[in-house]
């Protein structure tokens, strides 16, 4: 009976967790004609460098380059800082993280993380420093900034290098700096599902003017003028279509900001008070990236499972994800890696089966938000 009523609020149209920022059609075909009477589609264009500069206005950093995707940004910004042995990261992320260490022939060292953000845990970095570690690879998780300070300081105390996987992160300021100046190196995702997309596409910021070269001759084969291969290189550069969009996009993103700023207060508000229901991503002082809207689902408190959860939301035609499942730390080629044993990494073996991404995109209407809401309260308060 009960649930007869609850499922009168079943959408008629998919609700996914997220669905991209779609710039401008005839502005981006205004663009597409640019490019066609150039013939240059490819290979450091005019759409490519007008991109760059704009980026490094609005992210308010000296230093980026472009990537056809996040994943090779990370993969060759770590190539580029020339790193050796073992790396300390988190078990809590996108596979590409650790995918990334994996393509360096670098050994991942799991730290746990904190509890409140997810995001690596900077106490716990030092005891496992060792004569092998060469850097730090932390991850702003769902856009809510780590330590940097206190990772900046362990880093400075041992001589090792930072980077930042900052793929949801596109936009923070922390402690009234833009993220992508912190650290080393700073890899943004353009993929689609993020804030600020290029279809696929990524970028690489960082503070060491000397880098600029290395990073167009690894991403571009290597080759120094056409003749000149100076190093082993990769081909992972963005394309004048992806940096049309870039551009298109880039003119709503501010836009988009606000409506998520919008939705994410319609979210607290109505799911204050849900016993076992917790949110993430939570940023009160900073300017946020809102990238994604987590909440965590306290089995014993809220009566069921976060996976139980999932599944009744998808009867009412509501797709959510489980960001990050599974933790990195439990892939099989690491299973003779001591730091990925399960008993140090208490908090990310919790957090790993508690996490749920909710509908989150400036499209997503008020109503519907307040409805998700509802339904599961509805769901919790019909468990009793
Ligand atoms: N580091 C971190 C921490 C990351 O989260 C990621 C990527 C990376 C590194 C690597 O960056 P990239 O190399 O990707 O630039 C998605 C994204 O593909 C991935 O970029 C992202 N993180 C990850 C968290 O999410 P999936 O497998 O969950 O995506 P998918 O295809 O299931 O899409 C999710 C939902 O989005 C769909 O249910 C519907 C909607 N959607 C998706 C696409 C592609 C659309 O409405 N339209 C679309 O075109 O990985």
């Amino acid at each position: 009976m009960k649930e007869e009523i609850l499922l009168t609020k079943v959408f008629e149209q998919p609700i996914y967790v997220t669905r991209p920022l779609l710039p401008n059609k005839e502005e981006v075909y205004k663009k597409i004609d640019e490019i066609w009477e150039s013939k240059w589609i490819t290979n450091n264009g005019r759409q490519l460098r007008n991109l760059e500069e704009k980026l490094k206005n609005h992210l308010k950093i000296n230093n980026i380059s472009l990537f056809n995707n996040g994943t090779m940004a990370l993969i060759l910004g770590l190539k580029s800082l020339n790193l050796r042995g073992e790396v300390i990261t988190t078990p809590f992320t996108f596979p590409a993280t650790t995918q990334a260490l994996d393509w360096n022939n670098l050994t991942p060292i799991f730290c746990d993380i904190e509890p409140d953000t997810l995001n690596i845990n900077a106490d716990l970095i030092e005891p496992l420093i060792t004569e092998n570690t060469s850097a730090i690879l932390a991850v702003h998780v769902f856009g809510n900034p780590c330590e940097v300070e206190k990772i900046q300081q362990v880093a400075s105390k041992y001589n090792l290098k930072v980077i930042y996987d900052a793929a949801h992160a596109f936009g923070t300021i922390v402690n009234g700096k833009p993220i992508g100046s912190y650290g080393d190196m700073s890899m943004f995702s353009f993929h689609a599902t993020k804030l600020f997309n290029t279809i696929e596409g990524g970028a690489l910021t960082f503070n060491d003017n000397t880098l600029s070269e290395k990073l167009e001759l690894l991403k571009n084969f290597g080759l120094k003028e056409s003749e000149k291969v100076i190093l082993s290189g990769l081909n992972a550069k963005m394309n004048e279509i992806q940096a049309a969009i870039g551009l298109e996009v880039l003119n709503s993103v501010e836009i988009e900001r606000l409506k998520r700023d919008k939705i994410k207060r319609t979210y607290e508000t109505h799911l204050q008070n849900i016993p076992g229901i917790r949110i993430i991503t939570r940023l009160e002082k900073e300017l946020s990236s809102y990238q994604y809207f987590v909440i965590e689902v306290d089995e014993v408190l809220f009566g069921k499972s976060r996976d139980w959860l999932q599944k009744e939301l998808e009867k009412y035609n509501i797709y959510t994800r489980k960001y990050f499942y599974p933790l990195c730390s439990d892939f099989y080629w690491y299973k003779n890696n001591k730091s990925a044993d399960s008993l140090s990494l208490p908090q990310a073996y919790k957090s790993v089966n508690q996490v749920l991404a909710l509908p989150y995109y400036g499209d997503l209407s008020i109503q519907n938000v307040i409805t998700i809401c509802e339904i599961i309260r509805d769901l919790h308060i019909n468990l009793n």
